[in-house]
C-alpha cells in the first residue's frame, strides 16, 4: 500500500475515475483516515480546480452505508436481491469450480465477461481483466455501448480519434456544440468556450433538446433526431455554392474534393430543411457563420452517434473543418474524441496473445438480451464488472429476462448491490478508485495522470486487478503476467514504441508529478493514419466495406407506428447509473421528467406536471411531464438512468431499441419511437 494510506490526515493528489472526458485533477482531504472533502486541484492545467457537483459530493457514495463490504451468495430468486455473506475463499472456490466444470463440458467460450468503464483506470477497465479472460479463452465482448459508431466514422475520415487540443479552443471565434450536453457532460469545454466568448466568440448549440447547454447558447438550433448529417451536407452545399471553401487546403490535404463538391449539389437547403426541421434561412445563416468565421471549433457530442445512422453522421460533421481549412488554424477544427493521442501499448497491457483460439466468438454488448436468450451454443456464465447492464443496456426487459435464466451462472463485482447484481449468484465487493493504484488517460485533454491509494480498502472489497489475480490462481494459471504488480503494468502500458506522444511519461515521473501532458503534435493532414495519409472526404475503404464512400444522409430506421421520437440521454447529477442510488445525488436531481412540446401535450390532453405513461412494444415507464418549448413537436426527451426504486417505473431502456447502428456495432438508444398518455 502506498504511503498516502498510512497518513491519516492530509491533502493528497488524485484524479477523477469516472467516464467523463474532463478527467479532473482532484485533491482528497483526509482526516482520521477518512475522506472528508474532495476538491478540484487548482494546479491542474486544464481543469484548474473546478469540478462538478457530482464528484464534490462523492464522499456520500464512498461511505454510503449501502456499499458492499463482503462477498455474498444468492439465497432468493434471481432479481429478488436476497443474499447471504460468504468468505472470499468460498466465493473464489465456487467460481473456479463452476468455471472448470463449464470449460470441461462446453469449452471456455461458454463464459462471457461483461464490462464497461465505471472506472476509467486503464488497469481496472482493460488491464488484468483482459489478460485473465484471454488466458481463460472466454468469449470476447465487443464494447460498443458508448462511442463505437462515431469512432468508426472518424477512423474512415481521419484515421482515429485525433481532434485538436482543447486548451486551444479559447482562441475560437465560433464554437459549435453539436449533439453534446456539455454543461453536464464536459463542463471544462464550456468554461473554455466562455473564455473564447469573452474575446468575441459566438456559441451555437445544435440539439434536439434545449437543455442547460442550449440555454447558454448565443444561438440554439433545434433539430429533429437523427438528421444532423443532412444539416451538415446542406452546409457543405452552401459552402461550395458560395465559394467559402479553402481550395488550397482541400487540394493539399484531402482526398475527394471534387467528388464531394459535385455530390453535395443534391442537398439543397429547401430539402434539408424538410428533413431536419431547421428553417431554410437558418441553414444559410449557419453555413455563412461557419464559412466566414475563423477559428471555428466544433465539439461533436455522443448524442449524434446513438442513432441508426450515427457513424455516418459523425463522419459527415468531421469533414466540415476540412472544407474551410480549419485544421491548420489555432483554435480551429473539431473534437469528437482525442483518445488516439494517448493510446497505450495494448499488446503489453491486455496480452491478446494469451488467447489461443484466434476464432473465439465476439459478442456485441448492445445485444446482451439476445445473446443470453438466443445464442447457440449458449452463454452459461457471465462475469459483470464496471457496468450495470440491467439498467444501461438497450431493450432492458430482454436483458433482465436473460439475466434471470436459471441455468446462467452470474458473478457481479461492484461497489453496490446494483440492479444487475440482484441477478447474480455471487456478488463480490469492489474498491473505489481512491483505494487503488491506476493509470488514467483522458479522451478529451492531453494529460496522463496517476492514482495512488489514498484510503484503506472498504470492508473486504478488492480491486479489479486483485480479483482477476486471485481467480487466475484458483484456475491454476501460471503465466507470470497474471501476477504482475500495478507498477509493472503501468510501465508496460506506457512503453509504446509506436506512440511518440507518450515519450518521457513513466510510472516514476507520474508519481512525482501526478499529471503529465503528452507531447502531442497536431497530426497534419498528409500524416494521418488513413490509407492515403490525408483526410478522406471520399473513402475507398468505406466503399469496400459496403458504405457510400462520400458523406451521405440516411434516415433512421422505421421503429414502428408510434407518434414520438424518444431521446433518453444522461442527466446532470448522475453519471450513467453511478450516483443514481445515492440519496444526495437523487435529491439534487429531484425527479425524472419527460419533456414534450406544448402542441403535442395539448393534443394528448397532458398538462405540465402530469404523470404520463410512455410506452412502445418493448416496454413502458412512468414519468412526469414537463410541457414547454424545449423540444420540437414529435420529439420527447428524458434524462438520466435512474436506479430501480419501489413504487416507480422509470426504466427508460425498457423502451430503447437494441438495433445496431450503421458502424462499429454501435448502440441506437436515441432512434426509438414511443407513445405517451396521461396516467
Ligand atoms: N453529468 C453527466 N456527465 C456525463 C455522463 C452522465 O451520465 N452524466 N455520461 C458520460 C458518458 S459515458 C458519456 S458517453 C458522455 C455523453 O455526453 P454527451 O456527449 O453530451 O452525449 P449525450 O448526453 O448522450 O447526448 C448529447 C446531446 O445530444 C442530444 N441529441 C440526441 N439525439 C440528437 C440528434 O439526433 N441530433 C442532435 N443534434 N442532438 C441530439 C441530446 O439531447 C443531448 O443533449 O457524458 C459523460 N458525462
Ligand atoms: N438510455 C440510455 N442508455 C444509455 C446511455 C444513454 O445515453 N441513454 N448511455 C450509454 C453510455 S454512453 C454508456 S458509456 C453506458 C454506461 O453504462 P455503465 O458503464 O454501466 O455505467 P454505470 O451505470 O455508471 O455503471 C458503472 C458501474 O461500475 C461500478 N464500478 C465503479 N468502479 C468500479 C471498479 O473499480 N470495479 C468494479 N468492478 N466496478 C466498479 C459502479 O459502481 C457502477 O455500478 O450506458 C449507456 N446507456
Ligand atoms: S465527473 Fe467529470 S467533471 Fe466531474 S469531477 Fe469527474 S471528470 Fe470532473
Ligand atoms: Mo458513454
Amino acid at each position: 500500500m502506498g504511503s498516502f494510506v498510512q497518513q491519516p490526515t492530509g491533502i493528497f493528489p488524485s484524479v477523477c475515475s469516472l467516464d467523463c472526458p474532463d478527467q479532473c485533477g482532484l485533491l482528497v482531504h483526509k482526516k482520521d483516515g477518512k475522506i472528508v472533502k474532495i476538491q478540484g486541484d487548482p494546479d491542474h492545467p486544464v481543469t484548474k480546480g473546478h469540478i462538478c457537483n457530482k464528484v464534490r459530493n462523492i464522499t456520500e457514495r464512498i461511505y454510503d452505508l449501502k456499499r458492499l463490504k463482503y462477498p455474498m451468495k444468492r439465497v432468493g430468486a434471481k432479481g429478488e436481491g436476497k443474499f447471504t455473506r460468504i468468505s472470499w475463499d468460498e466465493a473464489l472456490e465456487t467460481i473456479a469450480a463452476k468455471w472448470k466444470e463449464l470449460i470441461e463440458t462446453y469449452g471456455p467460450e461458454s463464459i462471457l465477461p461483461y464490462s464497461f468503464y465505471g472506472n476509467m483506470g486503464r488497469l481496472s477497465a482493460e488491464g488484468m481483466d483482459r489478460r485473465f479472460f484471454h488466458r481463460l479463452g472466454a468469449s470476447l465482448l465487443d464494447r460498443t455501448i458508448c462511442s463505437s459508431a462515431g469512432s468508426q466514422g472518424l477512423q474512415y475520415t481521419m484515421g482515429g480519434g485525433f481532434g485538436i487540443d482543447p486548451e486551444e479552443t479559447i482562441h475560437a471565434k465560433l464554437v459549435i456544440f453539436w449533439g453534446i450536453n456539455a454543461v453536464s457532460t464536459n463542463m471544462h469545454q464550456v468554461i473554455l468556450a466562455q473564455k473564447a466568448r469573452k474575446n468575441g466568440a459566438k456559441i451555437v448549440v445544435i440539439d434536439v433538446h434545449k437543455n442547460q447547454t442550449g440555454q447558454l447558447a448565443d444561438w440554439f438550433i433545434p433539430i429533429l433526431p437523427g438528421t444532423d448529417a443532412a444539416l451538415a451536407l446542406g452546409m457543405m452545399h452552401i459552402l461550395f455554392a458560395e465559394n467559402m471553401v479553402d481550395d488550397d487546403f482541400l487540394r493539399k490535404y484531402t482526398v475527394g474534393y471534387e467528388e464531394l463538391c459535385e455530390h453535395v449539389v443534391q442537398y439543397d437547403p429547401i430539402m434539408v430543411s424538410k428533413i431536419t426541421g431547421v428553417p431554410v434561412e437558418d441553414i444559410y445563416k449557419l453555413a455563412r457563420w461557419y464559412g466566414q468565421t475563423t477559428p471555428s471549433f466544433i465539439r461533436i457530442g455522443n448524442g449524434l452517434q446513438h442513432h441508426d445512422n450515427g457513424g455516418m453522421c459523425i463522419r459527415t460533421i468531421a469533414c466540415l473543418p476540412a472544407l474551410t481549412g480549419q485544421w491548420l488554424v489555432k483554435g480551429g477544427g473539431a473534437i469528437k474524441s482525442n483518445s488516439g493521442y494517448l493510446a497505450l501499448n495494448q499488446m503489453s497491457l491486455q496480452r491478446p496473445d494469451l488467447l489461443q483460439n484466434k476464432h473465439t466468438r465476439i459478442i456485441n454488448m448492445n445485444r446482451l438480451g439476445e445473446a443470453l436468450l438466443e445464442l447457440d451454443p449458449p452463454i452459461r456464465s457471465l462475469f459483470v464488472y464496471g457496468t450495470n447492464p440491467a439498467v444501461v443496456a438497450p431493450n432492458s426487459n430482454k436483458v433482465r429476462q436473460g439475466l434471470a435464466r436459471e441455468d446462467l451462472f452470474v458473478i457481479v463485482h461492484d461497489l453496490f448491490m446494483t440492479e444487475t447484481a440482484k441477478y447474480a449468484d455471487i456478488v463480490l465487493p469492489a474498491t473505489s478508485s481512491f483505494e487503488n493504484t491506476d493509470l488514467y488517460t483522458s479522451y478529451w485533454h492531453h494529460y496522463v495522470q496517476i492514482q495512488q491509494p489514498v484510503i484503506e480498502r472498504y470492508g473486504e472489497s478488492k480491486s479489479n486487478v486483485e480479483v482477476f489475480q486471485l481467480l487466475a490462481k484458483r484456475m491454476g494459471f501460471e503465466d507470470p503476467c497474471l501476477y504482475e504488480t500495478e507498477e509493472e503494468m503501468i510501465s508496460q502500458a506506457l512503453d509504446h514504441p509506436t506512440n511518440p506522444f507518450l515519450e518521457g511519461i513513466r510510472y516514476e515521473t507520474l508519481v512525482e508529478k501526478q499529471y503529465i501532458k503528452a507531447k502531442v503534435k497536431r497530426l497534419l493532414p498528409g500524416t494521418l493514419p488513413t490509407p492515403s495519409g490525408k483526410m478522406e472526404l471520399y473513402s475507398k475503404k468505406m466503399e469496400q466495406d459496403g458504405y457510400p464512400p462520400l458523406p451521405t444522409y440516411t434516415p433512421i430506421v422505421d421503429d414502428g407506428d408510434f407518434p414520438f421520437f424518444f431521446v433518453p440521454g444522461p442527466n446532470h447529477n448522475f453519471l450513467n447509473t453511478t450516483f443514481s442510488n445515492n440519496e444526495k445525488h437523487i435529491s439534487l436531481e429531484k425527479e425524472q421528467r419527460l419533456y414534450m412540446n406544448v402542441k403535442d401535450a395539448l393534443a394528448k390532453g397532458i398538462k405540465d406536471g402530469d404523470r404520463v405513461r410512455v410506452w412502445n412494444d418493448r416496454g413502458e415507464c412512468v414519468l412526469k411531464a414537463s410541457v414547454g418549448e424545449h423540444v420540437l413537436p414529435g420529439v420527447v426527451v428524458t434524462q438520466g438512468l435512474w436506479a430501480d426504486s419501489p413504487g416507480t417505473n422509470h426504466l427508460v431502456n425498457s423502451l430503447t431499441p437494441d438495433r445496431i447502428a450503421d458502424m462499429g456495432g454501435g448502440a441506437t438508444f436515441f432512434s426509438g419511437r414511443v407513445d405517451v398518455e396521461k396516467c
